[in-house]
Protein backbone atom coordinates (compact mmCIF):
# COMPACT_ATOMS: atom_id res chain seq x y z
CA UNK A 1 0.00 0.00 0.00
CA UNK A 2 3.10 2.44 0.80
CA UNK A 3 4.63 1.64 -2.64
CA UNK A 4 0.84 1.95 -4.44
CA UNK A 5 0.44 5.27 -2.58
CA UNK A 6 3.69 7.20 -3.04
CA UNK A 7 4.60 5.50 -6.81
CA UNK A 8 1.43 5.37 -8.50
CA UNK A 9 -0.77 7.76 -6.98
CA UNK A 10 2.00 10.09 -7.20
CA UNK A 11 2.43 9.17 -10.75
CA UNK A 12 -1.40 10.30 -11.43
CA UNK A 13 -1.17 13.75 -9.58
CA UNK A 14 2.22 14.81 -11.54
CA UNK A 15 0.89 13.44 -14.90
CA UNK A 16 -2.78 15.12 -14.69
CA UNK A 17 -0.80 18.44 -13.65
CA UNK A 18 1.58 17.97 -16.20
CA UNK A 19 -1.75 17.61 -18.41
CA UNK A 20 -3.31 20.35 -17.23
CA UNK A 21 -0.69 23.15 -17.18
CA UNK A 22 -0.99 25.00 -19.73
CA UNK A 23 -4.79 25.16 -19.51
CA UNK A 24 -5.35 28.25 -18.18
CA UNK A 25 -9.61 27.64 -17.58
CA UNK A 26 -8.26 25.30 -15.39
CA UNK A 27 -5.63 27.00 -13.46
CA UNK A 28 -6.74 30.72 -13.25
CA UNK A 29 -10.68 31.00 -13.03
CA UNK A 30 -11.68 34.21 -14.17
CA UNK A 31 -12.21 36.90 -11.16
CA UNK A 32 -15.19 35.69 -8.99
CA UNK A 33 -15.29 32.50 -10.75
CA UNK A 34 -15.10 29.48 -8.09
CA UNK A 35 -13.01 26.80 -10.47
CA UNK A 36 -13.48 23.93 -11.17
CA UNK A 37 -12.72 20.72 -8.74
CA UNK A 38 -11.16 17.45 -9.92
CA UNK A 39 -14.27 15.50 -9.24
CA UNK A 40 -16.26 18.22 -11.16
CA UNK A 41 -13.46 17.84 -14.35
CA UNK A 42 -14.15 14.15 -14.64
CA UNK A 43 -17.89 14.77 -15.17
CA UNK A 44 -16.59 17.55 -18.01
CA UNK A 45 -14.23 15.68 -19.91
CA UNK A 46 -15.67 16.61 -22.95
CA UNK A 47 -14.84 20.91 -22.19
CA UNK A 48 -10.99 19.65 -21.73
CA UNK A 49 -8.70 19.92 -25.06
CA UNK A 50 -8.92 16.58 -27.50
CA UNK A 51 -4.81 16.99 -27.78
CA UNK A 52 -4.53 16.25 -23.82
CA UNK A 53 -8.63 14.75 -22.81
CA UNK A 54 -7.40 10.43 -22.79
CA UNK A 55 -4.45 11.94 -20.56
CA UNK A 56 -6.37 13.98 -18.26
CA UNK A 57 -8.87 11.27 -18.54
CA UNK A 58 -6.47 8.64 -16.75
CA UNK A 59 -4.83 10.64 -14.43
CA UNK A 60 -7.35 12.64 -12.94
CA UNK A 61 -9.40 9.69 -12.67
CA UNK A 62 -6.15 7.91 -10.77
CA UNK A 63 -6.15 10.56 -8.36
CA UNK A 64 -9.73 10.52 -7.94
CA UNK A 65 -9.94 7.07 -7.36
CA UNK A 66 -6.95 6.27 -4.95
CA UNK A 67 -7.85 9.67 -3.21
CA UNK A 68 -11.46 8.15 -2.25
CA UNK A 69 -9.63 4.22 -1.91
CA UNK A 70 -7.38 5.52 0.87
CA UNK A 71 -10.28 6.95 2.70
CA UNK A 72 -12.57 4.22 2.86
CA UNK A 73 -9.60 2.13 4.41
CA UNK A 74 -8.63 2.11 7.51
CA UNK A 75 -6.18 -0.43 10.16
CA UNK A 76 -8.77 -2.35 11.73
CA UNK A 77 -12.33 -0.76 10.97
CA UNK A 78 -13.94 -3.66 8.87
CA UNK A 79 -14.41 -6.88 8.90
CA UNK A 80 -16.36 -8.47 11.65
CA UNK A 81 -15.51 -5.17 13.78
CA UNK A 82 -17.48 -2.85 12.64
CA UNK A 83 -20.24 -3.26 9.82
CA UNK A 84 -22.30 -0.70 7.88
CA UNK A 85 -24.53 1.06 10.51
CA UNK A 86 -28.08 3.49 10.47
CA UNK A 87 -29.13 4.40 7.25
CA UNK A 88 -26.65 2.57 4.72
CA UNK A 89 -26.88 -0.39 6.64
CA UNK A 90 -30.64 -0.23 6.07
CA UNK A 91 -30.01 0.02 2.55
CA UNK A 92 -27.59 -2.05 1.94
CA UNK A 93 -30.03 -4.76 2.92
CA UNK A 94 -32.77 -3.54 1.05
CA UNK A 95 -31.56 -3.50 -2.37
CA UNK A 96 -29.54 -6.58 -2.25
CA UNK A 97 -30.91 -8.83 0.00
CA UNK A 98 -28.22 -8.86 3.08
CA UNK A 99 -24.87 -7.55 3.81
CA UNK A 100 -23.30 -10.95 3.44
CA UNK A 101 -25.29 -10.81 -0.56
CA UNK A 102 -23.76 -7.71 -1.46
CA UNK A 103 -20.19 -8.47 0.27
CA UNK A 104 -20.71 -11.36 -2.33
CA UNK A 105 -21.90 -9.39 -5.46
CA UNK A 106 -19.16 -6.47 -5.02
CA UNK A 107 -16.52 -9.66 -4.44
CA UNK A 108 -17.48 -11.14 -7.76
CA UNK A 109 -17.95 -7.99 -10.02
CA UNK A 110 -14.36 -7.06 -8.43
CA UNK A 111 -13.01 -10.88 -9.80
CA UNK A 112 -15.01 -10.82 -12.83
CA UNK A 113 -13.39 -7.10 -14.31
CA UNK A 114 -11.09 -8.68 -16.77
CA UNK A 115 -8.32 -6.72 -16.74
CA UNK A 116 -7.51 -3.19 -14.76
CA UNK A 117 -9.98 -1.54 -13.33
CA UNK A 118 -12.28 -0.81 -9.98
CA UNK A 119 -15.23 -1.72 -8.84
CA UNK A 120 -17.47 0.46 -7.22
CA UNK A 121 -20.56 1.13 -4.89
CA UNK A 122 -22.55 3.86 -6.19
CA UNK A 123 -25.24 5.75 -5.67
CA UNK A 124 -26.87 6.14 -9.05
CA UNK A 125 -30.54 8.30 -9.29
CA UNK A 126 -30.94 7.32 -6.09
CA UNK A 127 -30.62 4.34 -5.76
CA UNK A 128 -27.17 2.08 -4.64
CA UNK A 129 -25.34 -0.21 -7.31
CA UNK A 130 -22.35 -1.85 -7.83
CA UNK A 131 -20.70 -1.18 -11.05
CA UNK A 132 -16.70 -1.75 -12.25
CA UNK A 133 -15.04 0.50 -14.27
CA UNK A 134 -11.57 0.11 -16.91
CA UNK A 135 -8.52 1.60 -16.35
CA UNK A 136 -8.71 4.84 -14.41
CA UNK A 137 -12.34 5.32 -15.36
CA UNK A 138 -14.54 6.66 -12.35
CA UNK A 139 -18.34 6.47 -12.00
CA UNK A 140 -18.30 10.27 -12.10
CA UNK A 141 -17.60 10.00 -15.67
CA UNK A 142 -21.60 8.63 -16.16
CA UNK A 143 -22.68 11.22 -13.84
CA UNK A 144 -23.07 8.54 -10.80
CA UNK A 145 -21.30 9.42 -7.27
CA UNK A 146 -19.16 6.49 -5.78
CA UNK A 147 -19.33 5.92 -2.29
CA UNK A 148 -17.13 2.84 -2.09
CA UNK A 149 -14.37 1.76 -4.18
CA UNK A 150 -11.75 -1.10 -4.78
CA UNK A 151 -8.66 -1.45 -7.01
CA UNK A 152 -8.37 -4.27 -9.18
CA UNK A 153 -5.13 -3.13 -11.39
CA UNK A 154 -2.51 -5.90 -10.27
CA UNK A 155 -0.52 -3.18 -8.87
CA UNK A 156 -2.91 -3.18 -5.90
CA UNK A 157 -2.34 -6.68 -4.98
CA UNK A 158 0.72 -8.63 -7.21
CA UNK A 159 3.44 -7.71 -4.40
CA UNK A 160 1.56 -9.55 -1.56
CA UNK A 161 -1.09 -11.71 -2.94
CA UNK A 162 0.74 -13.00 -6.95
CA UNK A 163 -2.14 -13.11 -8.98
CA UNK A 164 -4.74 -14.46 -6.58
CA UNK A 165 -7.10 -11.23 -6.97
CA UNK A 166 -9.66 -13.42 -4.87
CA UNK A 167 -7.13 -13.26 -1.82
CA UNK A 168 -6.82 -9.63 -2.09
CA UNK A 169 -10.41 -8.51 -1.99
CA UNK A 170 -11.28 -11.45 0.51
CA UNK A 171 -8.79 -9.67 2.67
CA UNK A 172 -9.56 -6.03 1.60
CA UNK A 173 -13.43 -6.08 3.69
CA UNK A 174 -11.19 -6.40 6.72
CA UNK A 175 -9.97 -2.81 6.23
CA UNK A 176 -12.91 -0.94 4.61
CA UNK A 177 -13.85 2.06 6.46
CA UNK A 178 -17.56 1.85 7.06
CA UNK A 179 -17.72 4.61 8.84
CA UNK A 180 -16.53 6.87 6.30
CA UNK A 181 -18.48 4.71 3.39
CA UNK A 182 -21.16 6.15 6.20
CA UNK A 183 -20.42 9.45 6.17
CA UNK A 184 -20.50 9.18 1.59
CA UNK A 185 -23.65 7.92 1.58
CA UNK A 186 -25.16 10.67 3.74
CA UNK A 187 -23.38 13.02 1.74
CA UNK A 188 -24.90 11.90 -1.29
CA UNK A 189 -28.70 11.54 0.26
CA UNK A 190 -28.82 15.29 0.74
MN1 LIG B 1 -3.97 1.74 -8.06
Amino acid sequence: MHIHHDKHHAAYVKNVNDALAGLEQFNNPPDGEAGVTIEQLLGQLDQVPESVRTKVRNNAGGHVNHSLFWQVMSPASGGTLRLPQGDLATVLNSTFGSFEKFIELFSTAALSRFGSGWVWLVRDSGKLTIMDTPNQDNPLMDKKIPILGLDVWEHAYYLKYQNIRADYIKAWWNVVNWSEVERRFKEVKK
